[in-house]
């Protein structure tokens, strides 16, 4: 058993160099057991709205504690045996002028946060790696379309039990037990620092796209293209997961995106155009012609 389970891994580990184009790199973008934090921040866009949360959250806690105070304050001021002959007046204009504007300030207060981060979102710059990515029952694909490449990404784990054989297949491509249901056997390699934009769609049902570490998050929709960036600024493994229901396996369509130096990633890119049969590097349009 212990045989087969090792020749098996190193099968796996044979078959699908594009995948791991290094094999030293941090997880850092996973879910934790019994977290309830954000995930480290890897690009600008996560640091943004990990910020503007963290202002909403003051003001929604001091709003529910004023709220929890004026409830007690006529809870105990205003019960009938404190208050036996209660006010009969049924109006009070300049309260009721002043519980409409506060929250309009309050609401104009959160949009002056809120809106850049949304704008900086969706204002997609000139991508210096573009990648084009299907949703699938329940698989995504990814295209390279700068070298006309693409290849799909299933999780590790077809059965989608953990046993020795899923075990071994996470160990040779560099991860654990630890990633199962996370992993994915093909991952999307990027450089560090550098703009990427992903051009999404669904190919079947919406299915939708993203990496909690990076702040994107963008649904991939049948017949649509819709677009989302990305800068990531720090070297490492960052999962995802399909995250628009999308059929019996949505649970089972998680991301791996690898964060990667220039010189690995021109490693790996090399290695893929010739796995996938993408277009060279040295490839001269002009020429061609
Ligand atoms: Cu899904």
């Amino acid at each position: 058993m212990r045989l087969t389970t090792k020749l098996f891994g190193l099968l796996a580990a044979c078959s699908a160099f594009p995948a791991y184009a290094q094999d030293t790199l941090e997880i850092i973008g996973r879910p934790k057991e019994r977290g309830i934090d954000f995930q480290p921040a890897a690009t600008d866009l996560a640091r943004d709205l990990q910020s503007l949360d963290n202002i909403v959250l003051i003001i929604i806690t001091l709003i529910s504690l004023f709220v929890v105070g004026l409830l007690l304050f006529v809870i105990f001021r205003f019960n009938r045996r404190a208050n036996p002959n209660p006010a009969s007046f049924t109006h009070n204009s300049p309260l009721e002028v002043a519980w409409t504007v506060v929250p309009i300030f309050i609401l104009v207060f959160i949009g002056v946060f809120s809106l850049p981060v949304l704008f900086k979102q969706q204002e997609i710059p000139e991508g210096e790696i573009n990648i084009k990515v299907t949703g699938y029952q329940w698989y995504w694909g990814y295209e390279y379309v700068d070298h006309d490449f693409g290849f799909d990404s299933f999780m590790i784990g077809d059965g989608k039990v953990m046993n020795d054989e899923v075990e071994a297949e996470l160990v040779a491509a560099g991860y654990s037990r630890d990633e199962f249901l996370l992993a994915t056997d093909t991952a999307v390699v990027v450089p560090v620092n550098k703009v990427v934009v992903m051009q999404l769609t669904g190919a079947d049902v919406i299915h939708s796209w993203t990496i909690p570490a990076f702040g994107v998050k963008q649904d991939a929709v049948p017949g649509r293209l819709s677009q989302l960036w990305f800068e990531a600024d720090r070297e490492g493994i960052y999962f995802g997961q399909c995250s628009e229901l999308c059929g019996k396996d949505h649970t089972y369509m998680p991301i791996t995106v690898k964060v990667v130096s220039q010189e690995a990633y021109d490693a790996w890119l090399n290695g893929a155009i010739e796995e996938y049969a993408g277009t060279p590097l040295s490839y001269d349009v002009a020429q061609a012609d």
